[in-house]
């Protein structure tokens, strides 16, 4: 959970209508439970998307209140995020916009990658942290053992350390007056004058009945209902600059309705600076308020440009974190323009999503068997499976996703019998592998690798050093937490962790093993481009890039997956391989 918290710079009105959480009734909450609210978070029971809720909250320490502040309460905004790597840009991205995070420690097992991955992040933004264990009330809790390992490791005060368990209810009010004591509330522009507005957008998402509804952090000013107001994001400083401005009347429009998030939406009319709602603005294409962009007033844009803008602005910044890619086809050939329709949508909602057309209206053709489709860039594994599952979920569009594929760094070298021209660059970075070097030309190739760490009970350390050897896994060495769990660092491509080592992970260490993975750049290997064919014509989609040494076996079990799945024709269907310039059956 991440948290922020600020003073209450509303009047009584408002908060008649918040539910007040002082210590006496907190225990009779269950709204925050249901903040995963996508059916693919309910049916997994993960979260996937972060999101938040408002709350006041009543603390003990009443010298936290302002002078000003006469309410007794102070306004809590928060926001969960999920907890998994493969949706670590929704940690990213909360980071960006609260001023401390609550982080959680799991009592039993101890510290998980993940974990020590959102805690880099934290340090590195200069989020302040409030560190707790929970599930204390589990029989195998070892919290004390926990509490030590993780002051040892992140230089956390061991007494500073909270002992909370959601499912009992234990501990809750410390942790709400912990982040009243050491979360700070927002800092304000300096040239905030109390009056021009500027909001942004943190999540936004389409609903058919209300159109495009956002969810906003406003940073300066208010807002309120019937306001005349501009969407604008990046480009528009830039054409701004070149003195080429003009707002399009598609970002703009009338404010129809605002309103706090506690998680269930309650309309107030306005909202105040340092407050986070919802706004339903009206407008029909997603596209048009992604998460990061600004919102200002029509009246004060010309004031508001020459103010300052916040520095999160996300556009742009997704396209060089695709972990992996997959083309992803419609289950009907007529389909792919309600495939492109709904993943349009999606995209919005999941800013993780790097959607590619490039090669004309059809993006990647799948050839007779899977017909046109879109190459898509995602997070993960898990990425991808929530992916297919949001599109028929919210979209009801069943597709097909081939295996996903990561990117390679071809560097050409020098030969007579290159077919490239003088201006081609000498090196380039493919993830569509009809880009893999022409026979003829002389080449090297290079795979991304990743540091991953491993954090695993010591019982299974033989198992997990296997299986990193068994992914071409190097320079491994091992670093001890506690009396039960190791850590395991070492270098793996890339394209060996994508495919099978979460759950390989899992199967050999009874489930209790996490990882993160850290980009470590490229490194030459021998590498063979596998096409698959059916009837002589090349199944793009199907094609893979395997190790010189694996190439053989896992071209094998591809044709013999093809021969099982395959519909049976009355004509023969010939399935051939060609690695590389050689040919074989
Ligand atoms: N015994 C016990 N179980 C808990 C406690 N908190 C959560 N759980 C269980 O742990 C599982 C995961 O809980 P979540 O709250 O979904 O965990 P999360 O950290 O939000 O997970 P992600 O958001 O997917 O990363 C569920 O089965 C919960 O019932 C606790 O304090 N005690
Ligand atoms: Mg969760």
């Amino acid at each position: 959970m991440t948290s922020e918290t600020y003073f209450l710079p509303q009047s009584s009105q408002i908060i008649e209508k918040i539910p007040c959480d002082t210590h006496e009734n907190y225990e009779a909450k269950e709204d925050f439970l249901k903040l995963d609210t996508l059916s693919v978070e309910q049916q997994r029971g993960i979260t996937v998307k972060a999101s938040a809720a408002s709350m006041l909250y009543k603390p003990n320490d009443q010298a936290l209140l302002s002078p000003q502040n006469d309410t007794g309460y102070l306004m809590l905004n928060m926001v969960d995020t999920p907890g998994h790597i493969d949706f670590g840009l929704e940690v990213t991205r909360s980071l960006h916009v609260v001023e401390g995070a609550v982080l959680l420690f799991d009592a039993a097992q101890g510290v998980q990658a993940q974990t020590l991955n959102v805690f880099q992040k934290a340090v590195d933004i200069g989020t302040e942290l409030v560190p707790a264990l929970t599930k204390v009330d589990l029989p195998h809790a070892r919290p004390l053992e926990v509490s030590i390992a993780i002051s040892e490791m992140f230089g956390f005060d061991p007494d500073k350390i909270l002992l909370t368990s959601a499912r009992q209810r234990i501990g809750v009010e410390n942790i709400l007056e912990a982040v009243a004591c050491n979360v700070p509330p927002p800092v304000s522009f300096e040239d905030d004058d109390g009056v021009t507005l500027r909001a942004q957008v943190l999540d936004s998402w389409f609903e058919p009945t209300r159109g495009v509804v956002c969810l906003l952090k406003i940073l300066s000013g208010k807002m309120e209902e019937g306001d005349r107001l501009v969407v604008v994001d990046d480009s528009f400083y830039d054409k701004h600059l070149s003195k080429e401005r003009q707002v399009s009347n598609e970002s703009q429009f009338s404010l129809q309705e605002v309103g706090m998030v506690l998680p269930h939406r309650v309309r107030t009319g306005k909202l105040l600076s340092g407050q986070m709602g919802y706004a339903i603005v009206g407008l029909r294409d997603p596209r048009q308020a992604r998460p990061g962009s600004l919102v200002l007033s029509q009246d004060s844009i010309d004031k508001a440009f020459h103010m300052e803008k916040p520095e999160w602005m996300l556009d742009g910044d997704v396209s060089q974190q695709s972990a992996l890619f997959a083309s992803v086809h419609p289950l009907e050939a007529g389909e792919f323009d309600d495939l492109c329709s709904a993943v349009d949508k999606l995209s919005l909602n999941d800013t993780g999503l790097e959607v590619h057309r490039t090669s004309g209206a059809s993006g990647t053709d799948g050839g007779p068997f899977l017909g046109p489709g879109l190459r898509i860039g995602f997070q993960g594994l898990l990425h991808v499976e929530v992916f297919r599952q949001r599109l028929l979920d919210e979209f009801n569009m069943e597709a097909v996703v081939t295996p996903p594929k990561v990117s390679y760094l071809i560097k050409y070298l020098p030969s007579k019998m290159s077919s490239r021209k003088q201006d081609e660059p000498m090196e380039e970075i493919i993830e569509d592998l009809s880009r893999w070097p022409k026979s003829g030309e002389r080449f090297d190739i290079y795979e991304p690798i990743v540091k991953v760490r491993v954090i695993s009970p010591v019982d299974y350390a033989g198992n997990v050093m296997e299986l990193i050897k068994k992914k071409r896994g190097y320079d491994m060495s091992t670093e001890v937490i506690d009396d039960l769990n190791w850590i395991f660092h070492a270098q793996i491509p890339w394209g060996e962790v994508v495919t099978s080592f979460h759950d390989e992970l899992k199967n050999c260490t009874a489930g209790y093993a996490s990882f993160d993975t850290l980009d470590a750049g490229y490194k030459k290997a021998d590498l063979c481009r596998v096409e698959i064919m059916l009837n002589g014509d090349s199944v793009d989609p199907l094609t893979f890039v395997s190790h010189r040494t694996n190439a053989q076996k896992e071209s094998r079990v591809v044709c013999k997956k093809l021969k099982e799945t395959l519909p049976r024709e009355q004509f023969v269907i010939k399935i051939q391989v060609s690695q590389l310039c050689r040919s074989f059956r």
